[in-house]
């Protein structure tokens, strides 16, 4: 079984901060579960474009609000705490933070690490691993 605590891990390499978001991986490849888990919080005010064509993601709202764009039709969602989204088709996106938003994110296949966006806000297959 494996127990963490977020204060910890956010006090440890597993915390990684970026110009409008940082993120806390609590559970990453190297553990085995076919996911990873991450806390993330997004900046008030920004706006950021994701598309993870290796990876799916969901994502739910813990706290603040904000709304989510889809690139291809142009659709907004509204994000508020307790809403769920999901790239199940790699979704180009991009996230407005009204509010600072804490979100609670899985991702399949799972990170191993250190990955931060490239300009297309791609994440990479290979990437650092952390170990503790
Ligand atoms: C919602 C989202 O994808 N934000 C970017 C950070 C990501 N959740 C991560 O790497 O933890």
């Amino acid at each position: 079984m494996i127990v963490r605590q977020f204060g910890k891990c956010e006090q440890s390499n597993r915390r990684i901060v970026t110009k409008n978001w940082e993120s806390t991986r609590m559970l990453l490849k190297n553990d085995g579960m076919g996911f990873s888990f991450h806390i993330t919080t997004i900046y008030p005010g920004t706006s950021t474009h994701m598309w993870y064509q290796n990876h799916l993601e969901s994502v739910y709202c813990i706290e603040g609000t904000g709304r989510i764009e889809e690139v291809a039709s142009g659709k907004s969602h509204d994000i508020e705490p307790g809403t769920l989204y999901a790239l199940n088709e790699h979704d180009e996106h991009v996230l407005h933070a009204e509010t600072r938003l804490v979100l609670a994110c899985v991702f399949n296949p799972p990170l191993l690490g250190t990955e931060v966006h490239n300009e297309d806000g791609v994440y990479p297959l290979e990437a650092q691993e952390i170990t503790d």
